[in-house]
């Protein structure tokens, strides 16, 4: 049960992050609005949130996810994979430290936090351009003392593992045609997202509580399958900066 988060505020900079994406720049006080809806929703889950300053140095930390992976025994902080995200761990770092022992990746490794996904005690780590094989390496000697297990996954759609590839509940996962056949999600359900809603795979599930991206359909029509309460939101902002629902808060 996930009972305390922890966010980054949107800053009026936003529109001056990393993108891939080619839909325009975001639009800040819509992302801002998007923002306090998503906050809401983890409010009426009951989860206790800490929304922290909006830091205008850092155009990215919203994505709040990337900087750290917290676990009920630490809180590994990240080296993140893009230069001008890495400064965005001190701001996180302390307030972590509040809650959990801190273990610090060195400056020679690279971990996005969105490459990680737990389900219980194992870790599915992406491989990706943010995440290499020293983050994974580093990562895995910080948890596996903790009695967890870590699988490498390649990453080759979207950005991060999680982009596309994420735990629902009920022994599901959500993923990608091409996800699917890897051998490390061969014990769970699977979710097929298809290609043209591959951005739906960054569903969040809270408190079994689904919260999924307002606009996929054919996503929401599988997920209501499952017959868990879904949430849906509207991340269009966020979506054009590369992010998701996953990357906007830090759930543990
Ligand atoms: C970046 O490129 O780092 C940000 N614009 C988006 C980060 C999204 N984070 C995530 O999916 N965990």
């Amino acid at each position: 049960c996930e009972e305390d988060c922890a966010f980054g505020s949107v800053c009026a900079t936003c529109g001056n992050g990393l993108t891939t994406a080619s839909l325009g720049a975001p639009e800040a006080a819509k992302t801002r609005s998007q923002f306090n809806a998503y906050v809401d929703a983890l409010l009426g889950l009951g989860l206790t949130v800490t929304v922290l300053p909006a830091a205008a140095a850092f155009p990215d930390s919203h994505f709040v996810e990337d900087t750290a992976v917290v676990m009920p025994e630490i809180a590994v902080i990240t080296h993140p994979g893009a230069p001008s995200r890495q400064g965005e761990v001190a701001t996180i770092a302390p307030v972590l430290a509040r809650h959990r022992p801190l273990a610090r990746m060195s400056a020679a490794a690279h971990m996005d936090g969105g490459d990680v996904m737990t389900i219980g005690k194992r870790f599915f780590v992406g491989l990706s351009a943010r995440t290499d094989a020293a983050g994974l390496q580093e990562f895995a000697a910080f948890v596996e003392p903790h009695g967890y297990q870590v699988h490498a996954i390649d990453v080759n759609d979207g950005l991060h593992l999680k982009s596309v590839v994420n735990y629902v509940g009920r022994n599901t996962v959500l993923l990608s045609a091409e996800a699917a056949t890897h051998p490390a999600f061969a014990g769970l359900d699977h979710i097929i997202v298809n290609k043209a809603e591959e951005y739906a795979g960054n569903t969040l599930w809270i408190n079994d509580t689904l919260i999924t991206p307002a606009g996929y359909p054919d996503t929401l029509a599988k997920l209501v399958k499952l017959g868990l309460p879904i949430i849906e939101l509207d991340t269009s902002e966020f979506r054009k900066m590369d992010g998701g629902l996953t990357c906007l808060s830090l759930r543990f």
